[in-house]
């Protein structure tokens, strides 16, 4: 990443969308961990860990911008780059903390057997950390092949996790209630459709956008994808915890 091709107007909307994301994060943070008064004892696991997920986004969106802040300098009006690397391993420690937790959320508001809650966040939660550990050395990479190789190779446990949320779950989703099934559905279809963002952005660099246009789509398009896999499917996962607590109560009164 040659941070030398931005141009001023570009450093300037990444530094904002930077920005946005960590009033995002740290806003949906405060409202899920607020709003687990509202649901039964046996979701709050699963509302604490929305909560917890945008909290340790939050963190790291502050490192990001901060980061972003200390790679440049303006100097009457120039953009001049300082020498300090602009340090992408936020992103992706975020993202292995991050997004197996996800993957645990979707499996705690459906309230499985202990055994399968245990071995369906063990098998997708460790494919997750699995497909961002081999995504790392491709995002650095100064090589399109290495990029590419990585891209490929992350793949794998990217259409395992993929198949598990819209063919292994199947069978799950429906013995869930009815008032909820429709949500828990959606929530799976979210989770399967932004994730598909990132694997299609992290190509950019590699179908023809170059220099200073690449690295705005890349960030840009990661931060969109972060607050919609993160935020509001934290607020679904609520709103689902939400319905099955209120259905629970009235079928014991
Ligand atoms: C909150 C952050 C989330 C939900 C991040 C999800 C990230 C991915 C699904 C990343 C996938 C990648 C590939 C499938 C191949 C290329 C490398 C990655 C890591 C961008």
């Amino acid at each position: 990443m040659d941070l030398s091709t931005l141009s001023l107007g570009q450093y300037t909307f990444i530094a904002n969308a930077f920005s946005f994301g960590l009033a995002v994060m740290a806003a949906a943070t405060l409202f899920l961990w607020f709003a687990r008064s509202q649901v039964a004892p046996a979701y709050k696991m699963a509302v604490t860990i929305s909560g917890l997920v945008t909290a340790i986004a939050a963190y790291h969106y502050l490192q990001i911008m901060l980061s972003w802040d200390a790679a440049f300098s303006v100097m009457n009006g120039n953009l001049e780059v300082t020498g300090y690397p602009f340090n992408q391993a936020y992103r992706y420690v975020d993202w292995l903390l991050t997004v197996p937790l996800l993957l645990i959320e979707l499996i705690l508001v459906m309230r499985l057997s202990r055994s399968e809650t245990v071995s369906k966040s063990v098998w997708l939660g460790g494919a997750a950390a699995l497909m961002i550990i081999l995504g790392y050395p491709g995002e650095v990479a100064e090589s399109a092949g290495t990029r590419f190789t990585f891209w490929v190779l992350s793949m794998i446990p990217f259409v395992y996790i993929v198949y598990q949320l819209v063919v292994g779950l199947k069978g799950s989703i429906g013995k869930q209630p009815e008032n909820v099934r429709g949500l828990i559905n959606g929530a799976a279809t979210l989770v399967v459709i932004s994730w598909l963002f990132y694997p299609i952005v992290f190509l950019f660099p590699l179908i023809g956008l170059t220099g200073g246009a690449a690295i705005t789509a890349v960030e840009v398009g990661y931060t969109i994808a972060d607050i919609v896999a993160k935020a509001v499917f934290g607020i679904l996962i609520l709103v689902i915890a939400m319905r099955k607590s209120e259905a629970e109560a009235n079928a014991q009164a």
